[in-house]
């Protein structure tokens, strides 16, 4: 696929995985997040442009949440609703119009890795008709795969754009298998 040469429609849609203060320079830094911002800027632009529908991702967790190394979960202190951390960072583009903020992990005794998990996004994407998303953003390894996966177990296509994802890699290559497993779901990897 070449340089921004697809053709793009109303049924496609930009989903922008958790590019929140917290994972970029926080509490739960992800290497190479800050790097990818323009990437992710350059296809924010290009759907846009498109007149695509684009959907942020946050994590969204009460200060009690189940996966904080404090409550036995873990992760340290993360992406707190309302808090600094838990903004976008202030580098990320975000259109004003055809966008939608999708809050999860608000439960606090449930973890969300899926931007579908306890969300409305599938019900979203269903009202308008859309069928094919370009998943980008953090982390690779955890809220991308897992949201990529999310997608196609409801039957959406769905693309990675490799470009523009990064993972936490706890163990040296699990960015890598998070990619094989979305692969073998039947995910397609593209650069624009
Ligand atoms: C994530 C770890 C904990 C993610 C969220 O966005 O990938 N990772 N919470
Ligand atoms: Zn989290």
């Amino acid at each position: 696929m070449g340089r921004l040469e697809l053709a793009l429609g109303v049924k496609d849609a930009l989903i922008v995985v958790d590019m929140q203060k917290d994972f970029i320079e926080g509490s739960l830094r992800v290497e190479g997040a800050l790097g990818i911002i323009p990437k992710v800027n350059r296809y924010v632009e290009f759907f846009s442009e498109n007149g695509c529908c684009i959907f942020y991702t946050r994590d969204w967790h009460p200060e009690n949440h189940i996966s904080f190394v404090d409550n036995g979960g873990p992760w340290p202190k993360h992406c707190v609703a309302g808090t600094e951390g838990a903004s976008f960072h202030p580098q990320l583009l975000i259109p004003a119009d055809n966008v939608f903020i999708i809050s999860k992990g608000t439960d606090p005794g449930f973890d969300a890795y899926s931007g579908f998990q306890g969300t409305i996004l599938d019900q979203l994407l269903r009202e308008r008709g859309i069928k094919r998303l370009f998943v980008c953003g953090v982390a690779t390894d955890y809220c991308v795969k897992h949201t990529v996966i999310g997608g196609l177990n409801l039957g959406y296509q769905v693309f990675v754009l490799l470009d523009a994802i990064r993972g936490v890699d706890v163990r040296e290559g699990d960015s890598e298998r998070a990619l094989a497993e979305m692969y073998e779901a039947g995910a397609v990897g593209i650069e624009l």
